[in-house]
């Protein structure tokens, strides 16, 4: 059955807002078939996921979907079936309006942030009644049944099998954005906010026993970087080594093509949202620089999930990636925790791939969705 939806995103800052609501949109048009507009107040950060986008368009299709501005003076607008509020970010005045005067009501869906905080499922799905007499649900992202499960395309598994098995795939991408690394160098990728602990991390690869190739799609870490290496700049694509380690700076790729840079490393530092649950999907050893809220907020959300995801991890694996996770979102001192991630390395990296087949287990987030309006209606 064939809906109309209208997903609303507000950019706070950085891709996160725009990357959740842009991959969701993709997904609901193609794997079920919905009718989705798509509505950004800044089209700014959307180009970089999607180049092909046209940055002063009023509206555009992309993919499928309907990629509409948000514009500051809100026009006369149908109000569609399923209306997505991405991350409370407050619908306008005069699509409020419109949805009390809609006859047969909208579905409203605020959909929340990720955390994998115990009180999630308790909150997912719930209904808040607002004075004016209009209902919103909370839909809230999460790793466990209760909740609306993780943002996953249907073949998402299935290609990355496929890239891996093909021994030119990963060569061919790398080859694409002028990374040849030494064959035995471990490839990390490197996508962080500002964090004073990389210093010594970057110290650490660079003391260490074998090779490591480190890319840093341009964004927020450079800065620290190039302190690091005591150079200006770091033209894309160039190169710097300092003993063990070797350093490049990316391009930003698009969307669909940062799953093939997971895909290619052997360990992703990842941050936000979207791209932390995509380093899940890689199957591969990750680092998450979550982001940070007022009152440390973040440091139980953090928490929460390492709970969760060292289970099953022995005493030493669990105590080295909580302490790699833990110096990293502090901004402290990673050379020894980095080394004991090393030390059990064959253990973590089972463990990521197994983690990854766990949550592929559950309903995907826009399928989630989708049952939830049906059983609505
Ligand atoms: O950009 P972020 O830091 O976004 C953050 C978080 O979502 C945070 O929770 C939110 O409150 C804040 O924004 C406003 O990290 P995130 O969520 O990983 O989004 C980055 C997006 O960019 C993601 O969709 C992956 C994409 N990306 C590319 O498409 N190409 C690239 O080269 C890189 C590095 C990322």
């Amino acid at each position: 059955m064939k809906a109309s939806w209208d997903i609303f995103c507000s950019v706070v800052d950085n891709y996160g807002d725009i990357g959740v609501t842009w991959r969701l949109a993709r997904q609901l048009v193609a794997e079920h078939q919905q009718g989705v507009r798509l509505w950004v107040d800044d089209l700014r950060a959307f180009v970089p996921l999607c180049p092909e986008a046209d940055v002063s368009a009023a509206q555009q299709w992309q993919q499928g979907v309907e990629v509409c501005q948000w514009p500051a003076q809100w026009p006369a607008t149908e109000v569609a079936d399923v209306v997505v509020e991405a991350f409370a970010c407050k619908l306008p005045e005069g699509y409020l309006q419109a949805m009390k005067a809609r006859e047969k009501p909208a579905l409203w869906i605020n959909l929340e942030y990720l955390s994998a905080e115990d009180w999630v499922s308790g909150c997912h799905g719930l209904p808040s009644m607002r004075p004016d007499g209009l209902k919103r649900m909370f839909f809230f992202p999460g790793f466990d049944a209760g909740t609306g499960g993780l943002l996953r395309e249907a073949d998402l598994l299935q290609r990355r099998h496929a890239f891996e098995q093909d021994p030119q795939a990963k060569q061919v991408f790398l080859q694409g954005l002028g990374v040849c690394p030494a064959y035995n160098a471990r490839l990390i990728s490197l996508f962080a906010y500002e964090n004073t602990g990389l210093a010594s991390w970057l110290d650490a690869m660079a003391a260490g026993a074998g090779p490591t190739h480190l890319l840093v799609p341009q964004g927020r870490i450079m800065g620290d970087l190039l302190q690091w290496l005591g150079i200006e700049q770091l033209p894309l694509g160039a190169v710097e080594q300092r003993g063990a380690l070797t350093v490049q700076a990316l391009p930003f790729v698009r969307q669909e093509d940062y799953d093939h840079l997971l895909w290619s490393c052997d360990f992703n530092a990842v941050r936000g949202e979207d791209s932390f649950v995509r380093a899940q999907w890689a199957g591969r050893p990750l680092l998450w620089h979550i982001y940070e809220q007022e009152e440390d907020a973040h440091w139980v959300k953090l928490n929460a999930f390492l709970d969760l995801y060292v289970k099953g991890l022995s005493p030493q694996a669990a105590r080295a990636v909580t302490g790699l996770w833990h110096a990293w979102n502090a901004g402290a001192e990673m050379g020894e925790s980095w080394n004991g991630v090393l030390q059990c390395w064959p253990e973590i990296a089972a463990h990521a791939e197994q983690w990854c087949l766990e949550q592929s287990l559950q309903a995907d987030l826009a399928q989630a969705l989708v049952l939830f309006y049906r059983n609505w209606i």
